[in-house]
């Protein structure tokens, strides 16, 4: 059974910057239900069970029933990348990144605005729903991507890039608060980024 990450902080805390009924909606529906769809795959998909989320994303071809696929590809990405978004998420957030992280940002991009702008341009350019991506790959090269829907870069690379930060720009992600303006959201997400998390996540992907 998959299970939705803990959040480490209140439904409320992540305010003004995200609301609370967006969050309450964000992880408590749509999260929910993405998780929830792909236990629901899982059971009818044996040859599965005991696999982590990251090698079943990484090898989506090995399901031969193609709506099963589908379902696993949606609903066990909308799991995987929502359980990376909220655990990236912190009302202590907002800091810029240090460590072997920031050098790396450093040398990758030219500075942490740098990212910030590439980040931001890839989140803008997602036509409809979908992710912005930073990931690294196993010699810590870091790379800003993007996918559609609910895909992202252990798909998309097959497994030579693991994410570890991620933008939701789905409109469930900010239509509440934002309403048709995902920049001024993108924007406000920045204040609420856990730095600390993401070089954390780093430092395990290499
Ligand atoms: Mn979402």
């Amino acid at each position: 059974m998959f299970e939705q990450v803990k959040l480490t902080y209140d439904f409320n805390a992540l305010e003004p910057h995200i609301d609370e009924l967006t969050m309450l909606t964000h992880y408590g529906k749509h999260h929910a239900a993405y998780t929830n769809n792909l236990n629901g795959a899982i059971e009818k998909l044996p040859s599965l069970k005991g696999k982590t989320i990251e090698e079943i994303l990484m090898d989506l071809d090995a399901i031969g029933d193609s709506a099963l696929r589908t379902t696993v590809r949606n609903n066990g990405g909308g799991f995987y990348n929502h359980n990376l978004f909220f655990a990236t998420l912190s009302p202590k957030g907002g800091k810029e990144p240090g460590g072997d992280l920031g050098k790396q940002i450093q040398s990758d991009f030219g500075g942490f605005e740098e990212l910030r702008k590439t980040l931001t341009t890839h989140a803008a350019s997602v036509f409809g729903s979908g992710w912005a991506w930073l990931s690294t790959d196993k010699d810590g090269k870091l790379l800003v991507s993007s996918t559609p829907n609910q895909d992202n870069p252990l798909m998309t690379h097959g497994g030579k890039l693991t994410p570890i930060f991620g933008i939701d720009v789905w409109e469930h992600a900010y239509y509440l608060k934002y309403k048709n303006v995902r920049a001024d959201y993108v924007n406000a997400l920045f204040n609420v980024i856990d730095w600390e998390k993401v070089a954390e996540l780093y430092q395990q992907a290499l």
